[in-house]
Formats: C-alpha cells, sequence, structure tokens
C-alpha cells in the first residue's frame, strides 16, 4: 500500500490488530459522507464496472443509508462465501494482512474520510476498504483468489519476496481490469472506490492498457500517489485464480530477482496491447497539475 505501516499495535488492539468496529459512535456528518460518496459512484458504475462487482453490492445491500454496520454485513458476506470483515485502525503490517486473508477475513478501517477529502487519501478508509474491496469477495472465485494471495503472501515474507507479491496485488485487487463481451469493466477496488479513477481508468487515452501476465505484473513498479499509467487487463476472475493457485512462486520469484524491474510506462515486446497509452496525463504532472 506504499503509506507508512504502523509496526506498533495500537492501544486497545488485539494482538491481530482487530478493533471493535464502534459503530454507534459514527456521526450523522460521518454517515453523511459514506451516502455520499456512494451515491457517486453508484451513478457511474453501471457500465463500467464488472458484473462481480455490481451483483456484489446488491447482495450485500450496501444501499447507502450510512455506513454498514460490519455486524450485519458479515452475516451476509459469510452466508456467501465465508469471507467476514474485521475493523483494523488502518493498515497493518504485512503478515498480519496476509494471515487476516488467509483466513477469509478483510481488514477494514473502521474511521472514514473527512467532507473535504471526498475525492483523494492517501491512507485506504472504511470507504475504500468495504465499497470497494468486499463486494467482489461475494464472487466465489474472487473469495478463492484473495485467500490464494493472503496464504502466498505468508510464503513471500519467508522467502523475502513481498515486493514482487505486492505488485501483484497493486495490478489485480487495486486497479485491475476485467475483459468482457462488452468491453472491459473495473474489478480493481482503488479504481471503483474513486470517482475519478473509475473514469479515467476506462475512457482516458493516457495510460497503457496490457493483458495480464503473472511474471510481467511481479516485475512492474507501480506508483500510489496518483492514476496508475498502466493497467491490466485479465481475460476472467476464473484466470486470474487458476494462475495464482497453479504457480510455485519460489522459482518464480527466483527467477525474477536477477530481472531488472520493469518501468510503469514500458510496453514489453510479449505484452498483448489494449491501449498503447499517451502517458500525456502523466508528463503534464497528473493531479498535482490539475489535470484528469
Ligand atoms: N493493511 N489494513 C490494511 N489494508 C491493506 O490493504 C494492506 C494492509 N497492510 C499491507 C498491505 N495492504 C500491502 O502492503 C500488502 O498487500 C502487500
Ligand atoms: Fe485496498
Amino acid at each position: 500500500m506504499g503509506v507508512v505501516e504502523r509496526t506498533v499495535l495500537p492501544k486497545g488492539a488485539n494482538p491481530d490488530w482487530t478493533i471493535p468496529q464502534g459503530f454507534a459512535r459514527y456521526s450523522e456528518a460521518e454517515h453523511r459522507t459514506w451516502t455520499t460518496l456512494y451515491e457517486r459512484q453508484a451513478e457511474i458504475l453501471p457500465g463500467r464496472a464488472c458484473d462481480a462487482f455490481l451483483h456484489g453490492l446488491e447482495a450485500l445491500d450496501l444501499h447507502g443509508q450510512g455506513i454498514p454496520d460490519f455486524a450485519q454485513l458479515n452475516e451476509k458476506l459469510f452466508e456467501l462465501t465465508g469471507w467476514r470483515v474485521v475493523a483494523v485502525p488502518g493498515l497493518v503490517p504485512d503478515a498480519v494482512f496476509f494471515e487476516h486473508l488467509a483466513n477469509r477475513r478483510f481488514p477494514a478501517g473502521n474511521f472514514i474520510r473527512g467532507a473535504d477529502e471526498l475525492d483523494y487519501l492517501q491512507e485506504p478508509d472504511i470507504f475504500h476498504d468495504v465499497f470497494g474491496h468486499v463486494p467482489m469477495l461475494t464472487d466465489p472465485v474472487f473469495a478463492d483468489y484473495m485467500q490464494a494471495y493472503g496464504k502466498g503472501g505468508l510464503r513471500a515474507l519467508s522467502l523475502g519476496s513481498l515486493a514482487n507479491l505486492a505488485r501483484l496485488y497493486w495490478y489485480t485487487v487495486e486497479f485491475g481490469l476485467l475483459e468482457t463481451s462488452e468491453g472491459l469493466r473495473i474489478y480493481g477496488a482503488g479504481i471503483v472506490s474513486s470517482r475519478t479513477e473509475t473514469i479515467f481508468a476506462l475512457a482516458s487515452e493516457s495510460p497503457n492498457r496490457l493483458g495480464f501476465d503473472l511474471e510481467r505484473v511481479m516485475r512492474t513498479l507501480y506508483r500510489i500517489d496518483d492514476f496508475q499509467q498502466v493497467y491490466f487487463v485479465i481475460p476472467s476472475l476464473q484466470h486470474l485464480l487458476d494462475v495464482t493457485i497453479g504457480t510455485d512462486f519460489g522459482p518464480l520469484y527466483t527467477k525474477i530477482s536477477y530481472m531488472p524491474d520493469i518501468p510503469i510506462a514500458a510496453i514489453e515486446p510479449g505484452d498483448k496491447v489494449f491501449t498503447r497509452g499517451t502517458q500525456d496525463y502523466a508528463r503534464s504532472g497528473g493531479r498535482l497539475h490539475g489535470a484528469a
């Protein structure tokens, strides 16, 4: 995730960093912020988000009347795929994060962004985590993928190859696109929870859009401070699961450790190119220069 992760267990947190959600403590203003963010996304996601995401949103009844109560949310989510959302104070150490995923628990920040920073925040808040990530966990294939990713993360930590695996998370779970018969659709949480990047990721001529390849993605650098300069496209959620389950990551980590990282905007000879981007947005200075 790139932002500075806390390493000292916060006061009052459990050893696995979970805390009570504190649902009763949310103010009217915080509930209103959720509803505002939800309504903005609900308006633009049909035709842009993939079916699995839209079905998940419906199934979990994240209707937008304020911040969801995890207790109610978990009854529906657990019924569907055995996943639960657990409240945490923010970013948790990688080992803690992977341990939760490996056990079908999704760690979600319990705080929500301020009304003055609706469009962009560095650290994931409850809207990014719950609206962005949780609907996809209602899809059985993606639910299996996220658990496999968690198990892989624990292994990557033991092999010292976390950076490569973090790129896989970044270019799929956070910023992934899916190829469908109606065109490209969004499944990445970082895109689907952002009004501006939801538009940019599918419509802008600036970024590259390339076919997903596990080794390619794990060698590709990423940025955390602005829209992505490349999006990777999977042919199906099943493909992502099959590739992750079917790969022995040990030898792959070793192989790519001898290879150079791939620059963010590069197009490599073996790439399947959906969009050869102009990179105009990044070149013009991106978010910091008001371009979009
Ligand atoms: N902690 N709460 C939380 N949410 C994340 O998405 C998260 C995290 N810790 C580490 C992390 N993500 C990434 O660094 C790993 O996916 C690599
Ligand atoms: Fe996220």
